[in-house]
């Protein structure tokens, strides 16, 4: 495998709305971004990955699209901008940005021309399709965010595409047009100096040819969750081999796809460092071990994970990468929970599950993605009214659950405390004032009332808190080429309280050893390993470990990391 800068990569990932408001206005903003860059160089990171700041009216809170060559008035402007590139550079943190081209926003002006008539140069821009004869949807299609994949327009009498909400109108890839548009808007951004784009999913941009009604799934529902037909698509190397050539390829960047509902003999496919298309990406299957796979809607349906599920995904994603393509970890995102919440414990071993997580990730064969506040250990949110959260998510899956489904109030609230994107989209804890130092303001959504425990100032000065075990933790993977380049393998597999494997480099071998939860297993050394003899490298109890490495009571949530040969 190639020494490349992305592998060796620590990315950190900002949601700016929720980040730091500069001004007053309760949205976070690209000046309050700035103001924190020595906080990210102090940490160690070496790229931002910004979730959108282009144009856009905010229905999926910037991943509706109305410019791509222009900055949200809320974020600041384009100058801003400039000088928060500036900033990062100056500091040594590379900038990527995210690219959302399956669709755009229903006010972009290219779908602003598209919905005026039939024969408007812009109407291929879109998916439009005329209804069924008796004047229902084209295909049974449901969206990501619940209810018909489709929408109506009055002016024309025909329907538009929306795989997520009705104004997050799909591209249509399939025009030549389109696709020139989009890599002319990403050398547009390349040429101004950033560093790479993390794709939104970028799976999804073929679909099916004639669009097929999606195999049902849910017997009960009028609309069927249909990624068969847009999640690997008969175009889409087409697609990423006509975007790596004609743009990607002219640059040193770093790519990484979001794919959803896709497996990994295809991601290794599309990340084969030979020929592939993007360098990594983030896979989903880790994401399902608590919900339903296979069904989108499936993840409100929790099931209590298994350590052992999680072991053989991670394992089957590793050994399927190995020695030919990348991939990328993470627990979390502003899509899903805080993890220390999900799979940890925020309640009676916060700090220890917190580090033990990241102890994981950080040890682990790909490139780790912190996710803003993960740092900190903040943790998931219950607002007692469906009101005070944001999501389009959570509102449509509320209404169609109580009204649909039938569900009681109480019921559905539960599953939003439990898997909400809002648990990740509250504002960052700067420190133990009003508003947890985020805005001077009132904030867009509430703040996380742990505020007063759980911070950045405090964190900061105290050498044991989650935020400092986070920061030793990226010096050590730049330190130990072992960290980044190793093979991993897996041990005891079956355990049901370990995750136990190696990372082997040469003739170097590092150990780790983690405590999935609140249990105190005793770990016994598998025999292959009884010639290893290491020195601790790192751990989440102050006071490290003094029993033989042969046999060890661990406590809970203990992560322990040998490195010997
Ligand atoms: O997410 C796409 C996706 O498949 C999921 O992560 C999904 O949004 C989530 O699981 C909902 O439960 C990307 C973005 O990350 C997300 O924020 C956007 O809403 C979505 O695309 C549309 O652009
Ligand atoms: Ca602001």
């Amino acid at each position: 495998m190639k020494r490349k800068w992305w592998k060796e990569a620590v990315v950190y990932q900002i949601y700016p709305r929720s980040f730091k408001d500069s001004n007053g206005d309760g949205i976070g903003d690209i000046r309050g971004i700035i103001e924190k860059v020595d906080y990210l160089k102090e940490l160690g990171i070496s790229v931002v990955w910004l979730s959108p700041v282009y144009k856009s009216p905010n229905d999926d809170n910037g991943y509706d699209i109305s410019g791509y060559q222009e900055i949200m008035g809320e974020f600041g402007t384009l100058d801003d901008w400039d000088d928060l590139l500036t900033a990062l550079h100056d500091r040594g943190i590379k900038l990527i940005m995210d690219l959302v081209v399956n669709h755009t926003s229903d006010e972009h002006p290219w779908f602003v021309e598209s919905r005026k008539s039939k024969d408007n140069p812009y109407r291929d821009y879109y998916i439009w399709q005329d209804a069924k004869p008796d004047g229902s949807e084209p295909n049974n299609w449901l969206s990501f965010f619940s209810g018909s994949a489709w929408e109506y327009d009055e002016g024309t009498e025909q329907y538009f595409l929306h795989l997520f909400t009705k104004k997050q109108p799909d591209l249509n890839w399939e025009n030549e047009r389109v696709r020139n548009e989009v890599f002319d808007m990403m050398t547009w951004w390349l040429d101004r100096g950033i560093d790479g784009f993390r794709m939104d999913v970028i799976n999804n941009i073929s679909k099916t040819p004639g669009l097929p009604d999606g195999s049902v799934k849910d017997p009960k529902s009028k609309y069927q969750f249909a990624p068969e037909h847009f999640a690997n698509g008969p175009r889409l190397r087409e697609y990423l081999a006509e975007m790596r050539d004609k743009v990607l390829n002219h640059y040193d960047i770093m790519t990484v796809g979001e794919t959803a509902f896709f497996p990994v003999e295809d991601a290794c496919d599309i990340t084969d460092e030979e020929n592939g298309y993007v360098n990594m990406v983030f896979q989903f299957e880790h994401m399902a071990v608590d919900g339903k796979p296979d069904t989108h809607a499936g993840k409100w349906d929790t099931r209590q994970w298994k350590l052992q599920e999680l072991k053989q995904i991670m394992t089957k994603w590793d050994k399927g990468l190995e020695g030919v393509g990348w991939n990328s970890l993470y627990l979390n995102n502003h899509d899903q929970p805080r993890q220390v919440s999900r799979f940890g414990d925020d309640k009676n071993y916060h700090e220890e599950s917190a580090k033990l997580l990241a102890t994981f990730l950080h040890t682990m064969h790909g490139t780790p993605y912190v996710y803003q506040g993960e740092e900190l250990g903040m943790t998931n949110v219950r607002f007692e009214k469906v009101e005070d959260y944001r999501d389009v998510e959570i509102h449509n899956m509320y209404h169609d659950f109580t009204e649909k489904r039938g569900e009681s109030h109480e019921t559905v609230m539960e599953r939003i405390w439990t898997k909400g994107r809002d648990n990740a989209r509250t504002p960052i804890q700067w420190d133990d004032s009003k508003h947890g130092g985020f805005t001077k303001g009132t904030p867009w959504i509430g703040v996380n009332p742990n505020y007063r425990d759980i911070n950045a100032k405090q964190q900061i000065d105290d050498p044991n808190s989650i935020l400092n075990y986070y920061k030793n933790l990226i010096a050590l993977r730049k330190k130990h080429d072992i960290l980044v380049y190793g093979t991993y393998d897996l041990y005891l597999e079956e355990h049901e309280e370990l995750y136990v494997y190696t990372r082997t480099l040469g003739d170097e071998k590092v150990l780790v050893v983690l405590n999935f939860f609140g249990g105190t297993p005793e770990f016994v050394l598998p025999k292959e390993l009884e010639d290893f003899n290491g020195e601790r490298l790192v751990g989440n109890y102050k006071d490290g470990a003094t029993q033989p490495l042969e046999r060890m009571t661990l406590r809970p949530y203990e992560a322990l990391v040998f490195k010997g040969e």
